[in-house]
Order: structure tokens, then sequence, then C-alpha cells
């Protein structure tokens, strides 16, 4: 794709079928327009941050390449949450499908519901761990709470 730029999902569950939801996040990624999976991280068993006391999180991070701007790559991950039938009782409570845009090329944003690159990334050893098996630059980022990321036997496909 002419003009695309490499970007980073995050994805978590911690409802239901946590592995089918996430399974299900990259699949409509792959077959979203202009959207084309590169690489798709382990998966890890996470320890909730914030919220209520909530269920364990499997988290993975997708590398994408892409020509759609961050907003509408939100808009993407929206759409495909709502095809999830996404649940999500209470603010930073559980959820069955969360699907975050973390970086976007070298692109910034700050808008009411769109912040790029992902304001609290790099303090989420969730996010970061997942983020550094894809891009290794990011090893020395990884934070000190990373023994809150479990690594798992699970594993998501690329579709074809
Ligand atoms: O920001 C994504 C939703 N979320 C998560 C998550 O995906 N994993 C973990 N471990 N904790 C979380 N808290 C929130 S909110």
């Amino acid at each position: 794709m002419t003009g695309s730029r490499r970007a980073y999902v995050g994805i978590g569950s911690n409802l239901g079928e946590r592995l089918s939801y996430l399974q299900l996040a990259i699949d409509h990624l792959a077959a979203a327009d202009d959207v084309t999976v590169v690489a798709v991280s382990p998966v890890y068993e996470t320890v909730p941050v914030g919220g209520p006391e909530q269920p364990d999180y499997l988290n993975a991070v997708v590398a994408v390449d892409t020509v759609l701007t961050a907003q509408e790559l939100l808009g993407v991950a929206q759409r495909i949450e709502a095809a999830a039938e996404r649940v999500r009782t209470v603010r930073w409570g559980p959820r069955t499908l969360d699907i975050d845009v973390l970086l976007v090329g070298d692109e910034r944003v700050d808008a009411p519901d769109l912040v790029v690159p992902h304001p609290r990334m790099t303090e989420r050893a969730f996010v970061v761990v997942p983020l550094a098996d894809l891009d290794p630059a990011w090893r020395t980022r990884i934070p000190a709470d990373s023994d809150s990321v479990r690594p798992t036997r699970l594993a998501l496909t690329l579709p074809e």
C-alpha cells in the first residue's frame, strides 16, 4: 500500500471466551479495507489495571500497515468492538473486547475521543511487553511491574 504506515493496536478481553474475542479482533482487522495485519504478538494473561475487582485479562498487540489516519483506525476498532457485542458494564470494568489505537506511524492526535500515542501505554506492562515482542526498540521501556504479565501457551492466528 503506497503511503501506508505501521500502526500498533492493543487488544484485550476479560469476559467470556477471551481468546475467541481476541481472534475475532484480528480477523476483523485483517478484513478491514486499507488495513494489512503484519504481525501478532504472543498472548499474555495479565492482572487488571484500574477499575473494580475483575477477572484477569488476555492481552496482545497487533501490528498493521495502513493508509488510514488514527481517527479512521479508531472507527474501524469501534466497529469491531460492536461486532463483538462488546459488553462493558462499568468504566474501567470487565469487557468482552477492548481495542486501543496505540501508535500510528509518527502521527500525534489530541482529540476528545482519541489521544495518540496512547497516553498511558508506557505505564502499562500489558501493552509494552507484547509491543516489545513486535518492536524490540520497546524492550528498554518495559515497566517495572512486568510480573503482572504472564506468558501463555495460547496463540492467535494471522489470516492467510
Ligand atoms: O485499556 C484496555 C482495557 N484494560 C485492561 C487490559 O486490557 N488489561 C489489563 N491487564 N488491565 C486493563 N485495564 C483496562 S481499563
